[in-house]
């Protein structure tokens, strides 16, 4: 639809603010946890995932500030290692009274949990055992972790999401191991793969298990603009688009490789390698519905085939102006975006890209859309009043509900909608310097101070979309 209505939000939208495991509860040693693979990588670059935001210790204060802030849902994850300390096996029965408490706490305050079962956080033995994601020996692994989840807390969450980001996963150094000796892209192609089925394996057991649940994965998402009409660059985008979200999203919605995907993979001789009964596996595993995060957009342009690579460089210390774009010869490049005004670790601020890609999306797969995370990284400085007036993460915010909500009067089917994030947390590119928070905490990187929660601007007004079911924004 080209024209707006004054429709409202439902009453049943889920209004919610999310956060994972490593990244806020601390602990990552504590009662029997052991150690992921992001929890030892960021520890060596960024920050220090022993104490996090304090959350393992801190829950009830954090519960009942969701309760004040009227939260209807809570995104979360639960950390593997803690659960099962071995990666698989015995199962540690302090990780679960530890969720559960949490669990039982949400409900009693109606505030309906959604829970993410694999965010980032690989059983680091389960990495040293047989490589993790490169060795097909996880799905197994993964599947009977997953049905202790749901044996354990079936009855209370309703709401489920498989993987986080599994697209990002392979473009974001710190998040996953690779074997140096063997060609980077192939690998990253073939853990795909063996990601799409233990996902599909994961949505197979919790139907199962659970009658009444909903499930599905959460993408990260970048919707790809062309740099100019030339059509070379709009090409380039659609291409960018096919490799970086529509291979992912084809294979949870329509249980195959995206043709022009495989050509690349095949060209290249990178595909990966299929066996028997995986595509059928993928193909009945359809999703309820796909989590989207979403944080910007991107321009790209074509480049010819005889031009340099270049990898993608990430901005890690929020002085802006320090990100390469990746490209990839003969297809795109990342180019800047002179229509949109930049984050200080050079996120394209653009809550249109927001609507654009709902509509495409649910063009495309007629799928509701629950948006898993939307948020704003930023320096807050406490004011002496111990105040944090984040504006920009308000007008951030503000500025995406709109577009959310113009792409649900578009027709768009959207359950709800997950600010990242509620308490402040490790930032998993540059901990606690980034801060993404409606609740700040009090630390820095290398000084833990107090711990306190301090309610940040964002926070209150947060609370009045709330109460006023989204009419004042
Ligand atoms: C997503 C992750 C989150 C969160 C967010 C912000 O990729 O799912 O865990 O970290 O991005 O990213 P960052 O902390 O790197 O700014």
């Amino acid at each position: 639809m080209l024209y707006t209505t004054n429709s409202t939000f439902p009453e049943s939208f889920l209004w919610a603010a999310g956060t994972s495991s490593y990244q806020c509860e601390g602990a990552h040693l504590t009662n029997g946890k052991t150690l992921s693979v992001v929890e030892k990588n960021i520890n060596n670059q960024y920050a220090d995932p022993s104490v996090a935001s304090g959350h393992y210790q801190l829950w009830e204060t954090d519960v009942e500030l969701m309760k004040d802030l009227g939260l209807k849902a809570y995104r979360f994850s639960i950390s593997w290692p803690r659960i099962l300390p071995n990666g698989r096996g015995a199962v540690n029965q302090e990780g679960i009274n530890f969720y559960r408490n949490i669990i039982a706490k949400l409900k009693e305050y109606h505030i309906e949990p959604i829970v993410t079962i694999y965010h980032f956080d690989l059983p680091q033995c389960l990495q040293d055992e047989y490589g993790g994601w490169s060795s097909r020996k996880i799905i197994k692994d993964f599947e009977e972790y997953c049905q202790v989840l749901f044996d354990h807390f079936g009855n209370d969450v309703k709401y489920w999401i498989t993987i986080n980001e599994q697209s990002n996963m392979f473009q974001l150094p710190y998040l996953m191991e690779f074997d140096e000796q063997l060609p980077l892209e192939k690998q990253k192609f073939e853990m795909n793969h063996i990601m799409t089925v233990a996902h599909a394996k994961a949505i197979h057991r919790c139907r199962q298990t659970i009658a009444d649940a909903k499930i599905g994965p959460a993408l990260g998402i970048i919707p790809n603009y062309p740099a100019s009409a030339k059509p070379e660059d709009i090409l380039a985008a659609k291409h960018a688009d096919d490799l970086r979200t529509y291979l992912f999203m084809d294979l949870y919605m329509k249980g195959k490789y995206k043709q022009s995907v495989w050509n690349y993979m095949v060209h290249k001789g990178v595909e990966p390698t299929i066996e028997p009964g995986d595509m059928a596996c993928i193909k009945t595993a359809k999703p309820d519905f796909i989590g989207i995060n979403y944080y910007q957009s991107r321009v790209v342009k074509f480049v010819p085939k005889d031009t340099a690579e270049k990898e993608l460089k990430l901005n890690y210390d929020g002085e802006a102006d320090e990100t390469q774009f990746e490209n990839i010869p003969g297809l795109y490049e990342g180019a800047a975006n002179p229509y949109t005004n930049k984050t200080q670790w050079d996120w394209e601020i653009d809550p249109v890209g927001l609507r654009y890609l709902l509509n495409d999306i649910y063009d495309r797969y007629d799928v509701p859309v629950l948006i898993t995370e939307n948020g704003i990284g930023t320096m807050d400085e406490l004011t002496e009043k111990k105040e944090i007036l984040d504006e920009e993460r308000i007008d951030f915010l503000r500025n995406h509900l709109i577009q959310l909500h113009l792409a649900m009067q578009d027709g768009v089917k959207v359950w709800g909608y997950v600010v990242w994030s509620f308490i402040d947390l490790l930032s998993t590119s540059s901990g606690f310097r980034k801060r993404y928070g409606l609740v700040y905490i009090d630390r820095d990187d290398t000084d833990l101070k107090t711990l306190e929660r301090i309610k940040k601007q964002s926070y209150h007004w947060y609370q009045a979309v709330i109460t006023s079911n989204g009419q004042s924004l």
